[in-house]
């Protein structure tokens, strides 16, 4: 038997025994592993023209798990706080309010994108600088989290 047959033995006795129970199991993945079907992409945050001020976080979001959930909170790293704001009529004008819960069903796409739906982080930490990164999180119904990468924009950079 050569050196590399005889390891892949081995391997295949350890994988035997573990499979009859003899090592104990690895612990279910912790919640923040994700949100089982939602895929998050494009994600950016447009730094106010003012420091200070409320920064924008847009996104893409796909779902395709097999759960109905509702999105409802975020947290935003480097913000002090964070909500979901869209845009609605009131008093006779277009404005922008706090976003209702969204529901997520199999198959939905949803963009938050600018005059619509987004993502508002407020009192934002300085060190959030154009060129750079940051990690959000979304939070749905029932306490699931799942949190993704967002590239950092200087106010008149694309969006
Ligand atoms: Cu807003």
């Amino acid at each position: 038997m050569n050196a590399k047959l005889f390891a892949a033995a081995l391997l295949g006795a350890t994988c035997a025994l573990s499979a009859c129970g003899e090592s104990p199991e690895q612990p279910a993945a912790p919640a923040a592993a994700g949100i089982p079907g939602m895929k998050i992409s494009n994600a950016r945050m447009v730094l106010a023209p003012v420091a200070g001020n409320p920064a924008a976080v847009y996104f893409d979001l796909a779902y395709d798990g097999d759960q109905a959930l509702a999105l409802n909170r975020a947290e935003v790293k480097g913000a002090k706080s964070a909500m979901f704001h869209d845009y609605g009529d009131y008093n006779f004008q277009r404005q922008m309010m706090e976003m209702l819960p969204v529901p997520l069903k199999k198959g939905d796409k949803i963009e938050f994108k600018p005059g619509a739906r987004h993502l508002m982080a407020m009192d934002v930490s300085p060190d959030l600088k154009p060129g750079g990164t940051t990690e959000a999180t979304v939070i749905v119904s029932g306490g699931a989290r799942q949190t993704f990468p967002v590239e950092i924009r200087a106010a008149g950079d694309e969006r």
